[in-house]
């Protein structure tokens, strides 16, 4: 299905759990903030995709808070982008019952992140919830709601919007064309940014380790630490890689890439001329510690009004609503409901 509009619509979403780092900004918040205005943004903090590992409940509370203000302070602005938390939206949670019941069994056993994430918590069948399961279940509902055109992601969340294509297609061929289906937008540069830690591994919010990641509330001095000591190889060359051996130094210089806006020739030429890998490290360090300041600065400023904050949000999910609502009455209807007058709103 095509739909005609003068923008183009995106949706994104991010958890609120776990400390946003430079991964998330660099793999995906940074685009949603540079595509403002050209398009229609949509930004949801998924709370319910939260839950399908334990949370504190006071601590998830706590957490939506922080994960707006830090949105709010990278730079997405509430005027443009519609930004919502989930759960104020409650379209999502019900339309995952009906999309649930679409969804074969066998296309969720083989999603990557459900294989590592119950694997994380010990593999227990008796222990890990069935959410973590259908979890790929609900992020297609967030995103076909809103038939967006388009899903900047990083590249860890391409095997999920397929999936959420394919619901979307399945849906279209049982019940008849009502949904878009949406193409992700993956980065070419940036979209994998590897742990400071282990350049093998994904940066990432759930796994620990005190230098794993730069953290977007790090101070000056912890931002430099942890990439003074971030792994790199015995050698010596300053060079974009493939090789795994070289991962290390490509995910630096992939960070000065991104935080410069050079080309990898401008880069490079940077440095031509140094001496060794702490040299780099250096250069590194003082992009991001400036890149990351004014977004560090801003979100304590935006926790300091948590009443302005969810004023903001309720603004988000009064917007969401309005498009998430009358597509899910559609929904229903083409799956067989009758939907009281009463609800049309
Ligand atoms: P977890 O690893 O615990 O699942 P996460 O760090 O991936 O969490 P999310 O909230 O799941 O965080 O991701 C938010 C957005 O950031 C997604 O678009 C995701 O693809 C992107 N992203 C996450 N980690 C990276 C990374 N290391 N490099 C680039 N983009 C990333
Ligand atoms: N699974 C995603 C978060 C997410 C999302 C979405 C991303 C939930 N719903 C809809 C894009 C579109 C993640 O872990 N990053």
């Amino acid at each position: 299905m095509q739909v005609h509009r003068s923008r183009k619509r995106v949706f994104s979403g991010i958890q609120p759990t776990g400390d946003l780092h430079l991964g998330n900004y660099l793999g995906a918040i940074r685009h949603w903030v540079r595509g403002q205005g050209e398009k229609e943004n949509f930004i949801c903090i998924v709370d319910l995709h939260a839950i399908t590992v334990p949370q504190d409940p006071e601590e998830l509370r706590a957490s939506v808070r922080r994960g707006a203000a830090m949105l709010l302070a990278a730079g997405i602005d509430p005027e443009e982008t519609t930004l919502f938390v989930q759960s104020h939206v409650r379209a999502h949670a019900e339309g995952a019952w009906f999309f649930n019941c679409v969804t074969p069994l066998g296309w969720l056993h083989k999603m990557t992140q459900f294989k590592d994430k119950s694997a994380r918590q010990g593999g227990k069948q008796d222990s890990i919830g069935t959410g973590l399961l259908t979890y790929p279940v609900l992020q297609a509902v967030d995103i076909l709601l809103y038939d967006p055109d388009e899903v900047p992601v990083g590249e860890d969340q391409k095997q999920h919007i397929e999936l959420a294509r394919n619901v979307a297609a399945r849906f279209n061929h049982q019940f008849g064309e009502m949904f878009v289906l949406p193409e992700a937008r993956i980065a070419e540069v940036g979209a994998r940014i590897m742990g400071f830690d282990d350049p093998t591994a994904k940066m990432s919010k759930s796994i620990g380790g005190r230098y794993h990641a730069v953290g977007l509330t790090d101070s000056d001095q912890e931002i430099e630490k942890t990439i003074k000591r971030a792994v790199t190889d015995s050698g010596n060359e300053i060079a974009f890689s493939d090789e795994p051996e070289k991962a290390g130094v490509n995910n630096l210089l992939t960070v000065y890439r991104m935080m410069t806006d050079k080309s990898p020739d401008e880069c490079l030429a940077d440095f031509a001329d140094a001496r060794g890998y702490g040299d780099l490290k250096k250069r590194v360090a003082e992009f991001v510690v400036e890149g990351v300041r004014p977004i560090r600065e801003r979100y304590f400023e935006l926790m300091d009004d948590p009443v302005e904050l969810d004023r903001l949000l309720e603004i988000g999910a009064a917007r969401a609503r309005a498009v998430a609502e009358p597509k899910l009455l559609h929904v229903k209807e083409r799956m067989g409901f009758a939907v009281p007058d009463a609800l049309r709103g």
